[in-house]
């Protein structure tokens, strides 16, 4: 959501600068991932003997970005990149009052970690519903948002997009279902929406997996 998807490299300021906004008055114990968009996603699809070079370079680079918007209005981040992100460094950097901004990642043998992975994880451990800020409206099903999702019997064939190498949207909610974990999938490019998922309004596809 944060990157224009069709565009390698290409971050999409004034989105990010909207969702960093909208973040500001929920910091405290706020653990931020994000995926590697058309800077991961685009280098971990070339087919290039530097591929794991500059997969991981490129997800840094995204993660600087997002930090120093955060920083720009005050919100003080702290990277954790997934192929070294493990539970007790998530608390460290909160204990120190900072946000971790973890990130989808490659591994030096070229295995891709998928920021999903890494947020249905911590949700999972701490009994949290994950929050999954996407470009699209929620789960859609025939072109409608389906707003709660009980089981994944209600899934069609849903889209994957070009260059998503981890997925996309069906690939996240069959992953959601395994792990046994409520989440809200919704837009988080429509300015309020980040604000009001955190604030704990309903937006988008609810999935409700526990009571
Ligand atoms: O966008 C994948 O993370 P995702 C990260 O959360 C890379 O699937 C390096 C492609």
């Amino acid at each position: 959501m944060i990157t224009c998807k069709s565009v390698p490299y290409c971050v999409d300021f004034p989105v990010l600068r909207q969702a960093v906004g909208e973040i500001r008055d929920f910091t405290e114990g706020l653990v931020l991932v994000h995926g590697g968009g058309s800077f991961g996603h685009f280098e971990a699809g070339r087919r290039s003997p530097l591929r794991v070079s500059l997969t991981s370079a490129s997800m840094e680079e995204l993660n600087a970005l997002v930090i120093r918007e955060m920083a720009m209005i005050g919100i003080g981040g702290f990277p954790l990149p997934g192929r070294v992100f493990d539970l007790e460094k998530v608390e460290r950097i909160l204990d120190q009052g900072l946000v971790p901004v973890l990130f989808g990642d490659i591994r030096e043998n070229g295995e891709i970690i998928s920021g999903d992975d890494i947020t249905i994880s911590i949700a999972r451990e701490y009994s949290l519903t994950a929050l999954f800020a996407t470009d699209v409206d929620g789960v859609l099903v025939n072109g409608n948002v389906i707003p709660e999702l009980h089981d994944l019997n209600t899934l069609v064939a849903l889209p994957s997009v070009s260059y998503d190498l981890t997925g996309g949207m069906k690939e996240k909610v069959r992953k959601i279902f395994q792990n046994k974990i409520n989440a809200m999938i919704f837009n988080g490019k429509k300015r309020g929406n980040v604000f009001n998922a955190l604030k704990g309004e309903r937006i988008g596809t609810f999935i409700k997996v526990r009571e």
